[in-house]
């Protein structure tokens, strides 16, 4: 059986990338929500409602696992899902993304960038003061980045610019500690990587959820005896609510693998 993952759109695809790289021999079913997307603008009540749609479109497939490679899905609907579908694993990138940040940081100063949804949530926030109770979180949403990503805007001079005010409240130091580590907790921020690592320098860690998430599937598929055993590359299927054109372009800013918008 296949793993089932899903977003809202194409920024999932940062985590399918690390998904084919950590489990090369699974099958991966991938949807993206494209008729919907953005997420991260909407409320908690649609978010959840969508994240139901997904979770039971996947399920009707047989998958054995489901991934919501999607920020903002997992910051509102995570348990919801959990508690639907108790005959499998739902996995979502938070507590990968914040465990990760909680063993990077050594000042405990911890930044989160996101999109509105997931800052205004505050699921980082919560999912990293349960692990390190001691830590100062500050959380910046830049929505902006989001477009930024979907265009391939992802560095150069511009694009720096434009990190760098949105940025601008996490770092000033004239008013706060400086931070170490900095979640990037929207899918389509490590896109952007470049850009936000010379900004911000040298002296904060960037710490990327969809990484994160695929070693965490990995362990727990692990744990239930759900590895697939063969040793032959793993295939994809792509299912999008609207736009395939757009979603196979789009990918290409954010998927490493080329996709066949008629497949
Ligand atoms: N996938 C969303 C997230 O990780 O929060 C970002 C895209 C969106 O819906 N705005």
């Amino acid at each position: 059986a296949a793993i089932g993952v899903f977003d809202s759109g194409v920024g999932g695809l940062t985590v399918l990338n690390a998904l084919r790289v950590v489990l090369p021999n699974e099958h991966l079913v991938y949807l993206g929500d494209t008729a919907r997307v953005p997420y991260g603008t909407k409320s908690a009540v649609s978010v959840m409602r969508y994240a139901e749609q997904a979770a039971a479109a996947l399920h009707g497939r047989h998958i054995k696992a489901i991934v919501i490679a999607c920020n903002t899905v997992s910051a509102m609907a995570l348990e919801h899902l959990q508690a639907c579908y108790p005959d499998i694993p739902v996995l979502g990138v938070i507590e990968p993304g914040a465990n990760a940040a909680c063993e990077t940081t050594r000042s405990g100063h911890i930044g989160v960038i996101a999109t509105e949804s997931t800052t205004h949530n505050q699921a980082y926030q919560k999912a990293i003061l349960e692990r390190l109770p001691a830590a100062r979180v500050r959380a910046q949403a830049c929505s902006l980045f989001v477009a930024l990503a979907e265009e391939g805007w992802h560095k150069g001079e511009l694009v720096e610019q434009i990190v760098a005010r949105c940025l601008s409240p996490l770092l000033d130091v004239e008013s706060q500690e400086a931070l170490d580590t900095l979640v990037l907790g929207c899918t389509h921020f490590p896109t952007l990587r470049h850009a936000i690592k010379q900004v911000v320098g040298d002296g904060i860690c960037l710490v990327d959820s969809a990484q994160t998430t695929a070693v965490v599937v990995k362990q727990q598929l692990a744990k239930e005896g759900l590895l697939n055993p063969g040793s032959e590359p793993g295939y994809l299927t792509f299912l999008v609510t609207d736009g395939p054109e757009r979603f196979a372009r789009v990918a290409n800013n954010f998927f490493d693998e080329t996709i066949d918008p008629a497949a």
